[in-house]
C-alpha cells in the first residue's frame, strides 16, 4: 500500500484546501494529513481563525482523506513517515525545496497551488480596509 503525507493549517477550509488534497490522494491508496495546532501555528506568528479542533474534523471529514494527525512542530515529519511506512511526502510548491532532506527517506512532491483563492485573501475580502 502506498501511503501519502501531508501538513497544513487548513484555516477557513477553502478550493485550493481541496484541490490539494484531492490531488495528493491521487497518487497513492492511504492520505494522512498532518492538521497544525493551534499552538504550533502561534509559534509560527500565524493566527488561526478556526480552532485546531475544528479544522482537524473538517479535514477528517473529507472522502480523500484516510487519517488526520496533529503537527505540533517542524521536527516530526520525519518520525511520522517511519511510523507510517510513508512513500510519499507531498505538500504545495510555496514550500518547494524546504522539505528536501525528506528525501532520503521517503519521495518528495511539491504540487502546484491553486491561484487566487487563500486564507490571507478570503481575510481580506471580509475587511477590505
Ligand atoms: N494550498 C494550495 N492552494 C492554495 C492554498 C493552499 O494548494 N490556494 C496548499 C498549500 O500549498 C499547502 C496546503 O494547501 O500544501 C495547506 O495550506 P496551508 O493551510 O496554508 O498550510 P501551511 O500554512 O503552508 O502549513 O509543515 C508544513 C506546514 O504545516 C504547512
Amino acid at each position: 500500500a502506498k501511503t501519502v503525507i501531508t501538513y497544513g493549517t487548513f484555516d477557513m477550509f477553502h478550493i485550493g484546501h481541496l484541490n490539494l488534497l484531492r490531488r495528493l490522494s491521487g497518487l497513492g491508496d492511504r492520505l494522512i494529513v498532518g492538521v497544525s495546532t493551534d499552538e504550533f501555528n502561534a509559534g509560527k506568528g500565524k493566527r488561526t481563525l478556526i480552532p485546531f479542533e475544528h479544522r482537524a474534523e473538517i479535514v477528517r471529514s473529507l472522502r480523500y482523506v484516510d487519517h488526520v494527525i496533529p503537527e505540533t512542530n517542524w521536527d516530526q515529519k520525519l518520525d511520522d513517515i517511519q511510523r507510517y511506512a510513508v512513500h510519499t511526502f507531498a505538500i504545495g510548491e510555496d514550500w518547494k525545496g524546504a522539505f528536501d532532506f525528506l528525501k532520503p527517506h521517503c519521495e518528495v512532491v511539491y504540487l502546484s497551488r491553486t491561484d487566487g483563492v487563500s486564507t490571507t485573501q478570503l481575510k481580506r475580502s471580509l475587511n477590505p480596509f
